[in-house]
């Protein structure tokens, strides 16, 4: 998944939600790209195949 958009709309808050991490009131600016696991429920139905 990539997400991308204007500074400051919550793109980092976004991501962070979606990995269960605490949302912070001061995040900081992102500079570049940052890139991150992400475990889908897919992913987390495949594990007990795996
Ligand atoms: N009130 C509120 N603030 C938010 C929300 N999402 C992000 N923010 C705040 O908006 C600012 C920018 O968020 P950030 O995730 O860094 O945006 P990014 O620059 O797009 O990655 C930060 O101070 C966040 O705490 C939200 O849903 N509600
Ligand atoms: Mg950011």
């Amino acid at each position: 998944m990539l997400v991308v958009g204007e500074q400051d709309v919550g793109k980092t808050s976004l991501l962070k939600a979606l990995r269960d991490e605490d949302f912070d009131t001061h995040e900081s600016t992102t500079h570049g790209i940052k890139i991150k696991w992400l475990v889908t429920a897919l992913l987390q139905g495949l594990s007990k195949y795996i």
